[in-house]
């Protein structure tokens, strides 16, 4: 199906995984997702205490009262009107220090302590399946040919935590157009990278379906919502929210915003996805936010903002009912 050649990086390397080691660092992987759940209601708060050491790091993310990752502003960087939030913004350090990047580790507060040897440049994103622009290309290269913007946009965990925070990036219908897909095309499939020699928690639970992937149908990728995320926060985007390059979806459950895009690829049929594989039960493919449908493990009606931990009510569709209700009638 997919037209495309490879990066040597990208390939899974070949290690002997005994059936024991694959039962018990599975076991351990789904615990933790068990006890980091349960731990939702206490948790978000405040930042964490880092340990010694750990502060420096992240005074060097937070410069001044703008608590900005140091990166680099982006030029001439327009907010876009459109999309309106009604809540507050979520702090910098707290979206900085709280994430979901399992390839790191299960641990939400620790990911950002754990990203240091993951590189994303340079960085190549392949464009494959049915396509008629197939291609392999250094990503800043890619990312020239597209106009950025800014979007506020809420963020709804599967796991009830939620944020606020304002994107970087284009619409994926922008790139969609630019690659042009064929009319079979009915789905695209996205995929992180695979390596295990910087990520520490793909390396511990080897035994899962990695890279992660994810997927849309065309009508939800075509949507204007469907957003592709360079940078948050005025800046290019720091490790641990994905760089350089991302999905966000703010109508979907946040796991369906796949992060560190290695390859886009268009599908005739649905395409398997990380979480779906793994615990499909729990994951499904469309995973759009919907207070009606607990979760089988807890309720989905209310959810948490880290950094103030002031609690709402869930919305369907997270509030975006408006742009992408008519995709589901
Ligand atoms: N590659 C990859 N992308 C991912 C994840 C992940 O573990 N790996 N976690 C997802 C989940 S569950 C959420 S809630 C968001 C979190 O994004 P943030 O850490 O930037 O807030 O990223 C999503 N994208
Ligand atoms: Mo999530």
């Amino acid at each position: 199906m997919s037209q495309l050649i490879l990066p040597k990086a990208w390939q899974r390397p070949e290690k002997e995984i005994t059936p024991e080691n694959v039962f018990n660092n599975r076991r351990h992987f789904l615990k933790l997702m068990g006890f980091a759940t349960a731990g939702i209601a206490g948790a978000l708060v405040a930042p964490p205490a880092f340990a010694k050491g750990m502060e420096a790091k992240l005074t060097q993310w937070m410069i001044g009262d703008n608590q900005t990752t140091g990166l680099p502003p982006i030029a001439n960087l327009k907010r876009n009107p459109d999309y309106t939030y009604r809540r507050a913004m979520t702090k910098e350090n707290a979206a900085l220090t709280y994430n979901n990047f399992y390839e790191f580790t299960a641990e939400k507060e620790l990911v950002w302590r754990t990203i240091d040897a993951f590189k994303p440049r340079p960085w190549e994103i392949a464009i494959g399946g049915l396509v008629e622009k197939p291609g392999v290309y250094d990503v800043d290269d890619f990312l020239k040919s597209f106009n950025v913007e800014e979007r506020v946009y809420r963020h709804r965990c599967v796991e009830t935590w939620a944020m606020v925070v304002p994107w970087v990036g284009f619409p994926l219908s922008d790139l969609i157009q630019k690659v042009q897909p064929k009319n079979n095309a009915k789905y695209i499939k996205f995929t992180s990278f695979d390596d295990p020699a910087v990520a520490p928690g793909q390396k511990r639970y080897r035994d899962l379906p990695w890279p992660y992937t994810e997927g849309l149908t065309m009508a939800e990728a075509m949507n204007e919502l469907a957003f592709i995320s360079t940078g948050i926060y005025g800046h290019s985007l720091p490790n641990q929210h994905g760089a350089p390059i991302r999905l966000v979806t703010p109508w979907k459950y946040g796991f369906k915003s796949i992060k560190s895009i290695v390859k886009i690829e268009f599908t005739e049929t649905r395409p398997a996805t990380f979480w779906n594989t793994l615990i499909p039960k729990e994951y499904g493919f469309e995973a759009n936010v919907n207070p009606d449908v607990p979760h089988p493990r807890w309720s989905q009606r209310r959810e948490k903002m880290i950094g103030t931990g002031d609690v709402f009510a869930t919305v369907k569709y997270n509030g975006y009912g408006d742009f992408v209700a008519e995709l589901y009638e």
